[in-house]
């Protein structure tokens, strides 16, 4: 069977490429059985033409669509401009996972399907070949031609990550992506996060399957995918974008053993504050780790503790910052503004954390509610959601769709605008102007203009 997989990546910050993990997988399975694969993806403006063209001459037997909540829009869009699908339509993906209800808005689509998607979608591919039913596969939600949905049972968690193949990476122009990151290439080892932070999607993606959620493949295996990637692509970095790397004592520390054994490019990774201490950091430090990311989101402990559900102690979180320091990682840290019964004065308090961890970059993202996440449920309930500003279209995380009295939405926009200069004016004056014009209104076409010379002006601002 032929399957053309579309990613639509409009309006996300930035302008780098990314690799969607989940149709790498996916696209690996299929092709391990006998299936053809391509790849359509929607980067930056919507344009449905390209892809009109790509039906027409693939002639594809299904089309799968990754959705996550920010781009269902313009899924859905895609949906009825094109109109006709003659292919087996379905998606899969966080936001069909979370809210699987969806499919009723998406009457184009004959199928979604609920978590993992490797044995679903290759059951379907050969259902299709086979002439068998396509109405009964497991993790499936599938309309009828009576309009009528059937809502098959979700199976477990793939228990051995080990048991798929690699990622397929050649389903996409990979080198360009890895060059669209300053020569970074992604990995993703496990799957799952053991935390519970309200305006993430974890939490629900969790209790979709039964089984164990956080799994990892074998070490060995992660070292040979390394080696396969850097032998057939230029790299320099890899970013190992695992939700919590090191969220698996023994795994991780195999891991540190091991890389440096064989691979001398730098890692860089994500964590939680609470995971770093002086034997983490010596072992990243042996690892050639370069940068550590990590989500602080808040810095008012009481209100990160019970709104975010994120119990760390601001004190943790300063030292966590200092020892990466000290073993001279580059720091990022991960911050929200714009929150639900959040005020200008609660938002002093995360400028304030960040300037004093001073980290060597970061991302402030202004909260988006996720329907079916405990925060967009309470955005829902409490009618916190402007039904005209969810209409309109803006690069993601840089905008409110909220309206909340106690902080109205021209002073979560002039927070954002100014949280970098009040972040590095001190410290550095060199690092918050180029931050500052990149929070500014000009900042993301900026962005786009600077592509060319990126990289110098990122060496400029962040060190790196
Ligand atoms: C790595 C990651 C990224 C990376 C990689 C890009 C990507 N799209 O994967 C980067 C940093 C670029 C990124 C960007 C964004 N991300 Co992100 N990301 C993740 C993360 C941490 C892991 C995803 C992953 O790779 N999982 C492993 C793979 C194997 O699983 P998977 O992608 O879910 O795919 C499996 C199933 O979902 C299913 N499946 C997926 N697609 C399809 C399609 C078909 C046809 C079928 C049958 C099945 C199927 O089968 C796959 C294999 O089992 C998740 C958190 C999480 N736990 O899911 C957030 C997450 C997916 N991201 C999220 C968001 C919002 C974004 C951004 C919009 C952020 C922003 N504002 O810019 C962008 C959107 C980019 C885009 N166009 O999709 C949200 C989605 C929320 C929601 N309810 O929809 C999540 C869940 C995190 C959260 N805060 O809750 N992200
Ligand atoms: S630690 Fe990160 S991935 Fe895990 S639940 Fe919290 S925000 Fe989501």
């Amino acid at each position: 069977m032929k399957v053309l997989f579309v990613y639509t990546d409009i309006n996300v910050r930035g302008g780098a490429l990314s690799y969607q993990f989940g149709i790498g997988q996916l696209s690996a399975v299929l092709k391990k059985y006998g299936h053809v694969t391509r790849l359509h993806h929607m980067f930056g403006k919507y344009d449905v033409e390209p892809l009109r063209k790509t039906l027409e001459e693939y002639q594809p037997d299904i089309v799968g669509f990754h959705i996550v909540y920010p781009q269902y829009r313009f899924v859905k869009k895609i949906l009825s401009d094109l109109k006709s699908w003659k292919a087996f339509t379905l998606a899969g993906g966080a936001h069909p996972t979370v809210l699987p209800e969806c499919i009723e808005d998406m009457p184009e689509i004959e199928a979604i399907c609920i978590g993992e998607g490797e044995y679903p979608l290759l059951d379907l591919a050969n259902a299709l070949r086979d002439g068998t039913p396509t109405d009964t596969i497991q993790s499936l939600w599938v309309r009828l031609k009576d309009g009528t949905i059937v809502r098959n049972p979700v199976r477990p968690f793939i228990r051995n990550l080990d048991e798929l193949p690699f990622m397929d990476r050649e389903i996409c122009d990979y080198q360009a992506i890895i060059d669209s990151d300053f020569k970074t290439a992604t990995f993703q080892f496990g799957r799952g996060c053991p935390f519970d932070c309200t305006y993430c999607s974890n939490h629900i993606i969790r209790c979709r399957q039964e089984g164990g959620y956080v799994r990892f493949r074998s070490v060995d295996s992660c070292l040979e995918e390394i080696r396969q990637v850097v032998t057939k692509y230029d790299v320099k970095y890899l970013y190992l974008n695992d939700d919590t790397f090191m969220v698996k004592k023994a795994w991780f520390q195999e891991f540190c053993d091991k890389y440096p054994k064989q691979f001398s490019l730098p890692i860089l990774v994500n964590a939680r504050p609470e995971q770093i201490n002086d034997d983490v950091c010596r072992r990243l430090a042996a690892a050639h780790c370069q940068r550590v990311t990590m989500g602080v989101e808040h810095g008012n402990e009481k209100y990160r503790a019970e709104v975010l559900h994120r119990k760390m102690t601001n004190e943790s979180i300063v030292r966590a910052f200092a020892l990466c320091k000290k073993y001279g990682f580059k720091t990022k840290a991960h911050q929200l503004v714009g929150l639900p019964y959040e005020t200008p004065e609660l938002h002093r308090d995360t400028i304030k954390i960040t300037a004093d961890i001073q980290p060597d970059s970061f991302n402030l993202h202004i909260f988006e509610p996720y329907p079916g996440t405990y925060l967009g449920d309470i955005c829902k309930q409490e009618k916190l959601i402007d039904p005209e500003r969810e209409k309109i279209e803006f690069v993601g995380q840089t905008d409110t769709v909220l309206n909340m009295p106690q902080f109205p939405r021209e002073e979560i926009l002039r927070c954002f605008r100014r949280f970098a200069w009040r972040v590095y004016k001190r410290e550095s004056i060199l690092k918050a102007i180029p931050y500052y014009v990149y929070y500014s209104r000009w900042g993301e076409p900026l962005i786009r203009l600077l592509q060319p010379i990126k990289r110098f002006v990122r060496k400029f601002a962040m060190g790196v």
